[in-house]
């Protein structure tokens, strides 16, 4: 039987076409609702008032420069605890590397220092081979986070952003989630506040924060599944500080593991009230929210489903109409992968992040390497095929034009590409 429209949804259609805001019960409806045409059309409608057919993605590159971490998250299959007794414990001549991952795109070096238990650290020299490799390439952006390393003193997070706009000055740095910068005020001494750790980075280098650690904001899912991270207060404290800095930054939202569709929706409302403080009396804002699709392989949360399709399909479309104040909503194509995030153009999402190249964090399919990358072409393509029009941005939004030149410095395959387009 083919699914009926929703009567449900009528004054919602007509609040979204009026432009007028959602309460929390629409959203409860339009998770509710068997009528997932509509939701999608919705969405969409909510999306191309915005953007039009523009679908947005980056050449950019993720870097996690470690995965030793004081936290044990439950959704977390990233993390190694750090070695607290025995050989290798002082980091000293017993810490012996048991391998070095290769891990730049050509496979050539820049090996992470992989001790025993798995756990890796990259030193400064090696982030910034990887940051310059990576312009070389054409990436206009790094994205780089990684676990709260118990031993990495501040100097090492200020002299790598330091280090990497000596090497690369036009390149964006967009790093550390909000709970690596209360990690910082922790470890400095005397402990430096919020708005001195910013500062400081900033001073080093650091451009934006990425939207990471904001799970689900509510006391029942931290308490069972994070417990010991910092809470929902110090992640708005971290965002609200950047904003008054004039710092931009973005939103994630974990979903899928146990939390309920009601805290997922109160999560967005949360994010929606920072935004309009954040429009009205802050420098800077959030440029993008990001729900991330759960992955539970190896994590202690191993035994759940993890999202279906359709709920992800169905939490990027209630998101876009949700935000209605956040300009993008990103598919991390990574974690709801290439196939559903290309559906998802047509569902409220409009940017579909970017080349990525490594990523540590998740791997959707199995083990082997991290190596997790879409080619412009490949982006392109998965664009284009979803009627949309892609537009290489920067971290801002801003469009990024790029003559043949600099196109064959980045990728042969998207100098062969962008010809083909100068035929069309
Ligand atoms: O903070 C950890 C999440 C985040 C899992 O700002 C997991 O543009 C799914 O924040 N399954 C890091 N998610 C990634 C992140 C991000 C990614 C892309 C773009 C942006 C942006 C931000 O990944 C962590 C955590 O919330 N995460 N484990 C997992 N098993």
């Amino acid at each position: 039987m083919a699914v009926a429209a929703d009567p449900a949804l009528t004054p919602i259609r007509a609040r979204v076409l009026a432009g007028g805001r959602l309460s929390l019960a629409d959203g409860l409806a339009l998770y509710r609702t068997r009528d997932i045409f509509t939701v999608g059309e919705l969405a969409n409608l909510a999306r191309e008032r915005r953007h039009g057919r523009k679908a947005f993605y980056n050449i950019n590159r993720h870097i996690n420069y470690t995965n030793y971490c004081v936290l044990r998250c439950k959704f977390c299959s990233f993390y190694r605890p750090f070695p607290t007794a025995g050989p290798g414990s002082a980091r000293g001549p017993q810490a012996l590397p048991i391998s070095g991952q290769a891990r730049s795109a050509t496979e050539a070096g820049v090996p992470a220092r992989t001790f025993e238990g798995g756990g890796y650290e990259h030193s400064i020299g090696e982030i910034v081979e990887l940051a310059a490799e990576a312009a070389a390439q054409g990436a206009t952006e790094v994205h780089i986070v990684g676990g709260l390393h118990p031993r990495l003193p501040f100097s090492y997070y200020t002299d790598m952003c330091r280090a990497i706009k000596a090497r690369c000055p036009g390149l964006h740095i967009k790093a550390f989630t909000a709970i690596e910068i209360v990690h910082f005020t922790r470890i400095t001494r005397p402990r430096l506040s919020i708005a001195e750790v910013l500062t400081a980075l900033r001073e080093a280098g650091l451009d934006s924060l990425p939207g990471g650690g904001a799970e689900i904001f509510d006391d029942r899912v931290h308490a069972e599944a994070f417990r010991a991270k910092v809470g929902e207060q110090h992640w708005f404290d971290v965002h609200g500080t950047a904003h008054e800095l004039g710092i931009p930054s973005n939103a994630t939202m974990l979903y899928g593991h146990i939390e309920s569709v009601e805290e997922r929706l109160q999560h967005m409302l949360k994010l929606r009230e920072h935004q309009d403080a954040s429009l009205r009396d802050r420098r800077a804002a959030f440029q993008c929210f990001v729900p991330l699709s759960f992955i539970p392989d190896g994590s202690a949360l191993a035994h759940l489903p993890g999202p279906s399709g359709l709920d992800d399909l169905r939490t990027l479309a209630v998101s876009r109409l949700m935000l209605d104040n956040f300009p993008h909503i990103k598919a991390f194509w990574i974690m709801q992968s290439a196939k559903l995030a290309q559906v998802a153009l047509n569902w409220g999402v409009d940017d579909f992040d970017g080349t990525v190249v490594w990523y540590d964090i998740t791997k959707r399919e199995g083990r082997g390497s991290n190596r997790q990358e879409l080619t412009v072409p490949q982006i392109r393509r998965l664009l284009r095929e979803a009627g949309c029009e892609p537009v290489e941005r920067d971290t801002f939004y801003r469009e990024v034009k790029r003559s043949s030149d600099n196109a064959a410095g980045r990728d042969p395959a998207a100098q062969s590409e962008s010809a083909a387009q100068a035929g069309t």
